[in-house]
């Protein structure tokens, strides 16, 4: 398999800030589930149509930045939740728009019964989809979109 080949069949999970303390705090706020029991539901999920996944979780907008930059020679496509970022990053939104790949956008909370502050996004308008509410089950949602759009 080439690295094109490689490429077609992945898809990249990117995690932000604080996102690492899942299932540690505020469990009415974002479930008792932990990453790992994200990053097993998104590699089932990937799986199950015959896809791979990458996962990472970085506390630093520019590793973030870095792992998009990356993901266009090894990925197909982009599930991310930039946590806070999310609201703040202007850096984070130019290189989703930059990459061209599809994107879909995972808030575990429905960011729009919290804080004013988290009712905007820097990046709900460079990606193609918005999934925000759902719990950890946003990942598994936005892998079925993806791995059905990269088919068509
Ligand atoms: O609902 C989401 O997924 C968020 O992206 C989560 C971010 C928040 O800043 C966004 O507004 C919405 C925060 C992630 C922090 O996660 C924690 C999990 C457990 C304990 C503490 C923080």
């Amino acid at each position: 398999m080439n690295d094109e080949t490689a490429a077609a069949g992945n898809i990249l999970v990117l995690n932000g800030p604080n996102l690492n303390l899942l299932g540690t705090r505020e469990p009415a706020v974002y479930g008792s589930s932990t990453l790992e029991d994200v990053q097993e539901l998104a590699a089932a999920a990937a799986r199950s149509f015959g896809f791979s996944v990458e996962f990472l979780q970085s506390n630093h907008e520019g590793v973030l930045v870095d792992a998009l930059h990356a993901a266009r020679t090894t990925a197909a496509g982009i599930v991310i939740n930039a946590g806070a970022y999310t609201h703040t990053s202007v850096a984070i939104r130019d290189a989703l728009a930059g990459i061209s790949l599809p994107a879909v956008e995972v808030h575990i909370s429905n960011v729009h019964k919290r804080e004013e502050f988290r009712h905007f996004s820097y990046l709900s308008a460079v990606v193609d989809v918005v999934i925000a509410g759902a719990g950890i089950h946003g990942y598994e949602l936005a892998i079925n979109y993806l791995a059905s759009a990269l088919r068509h």
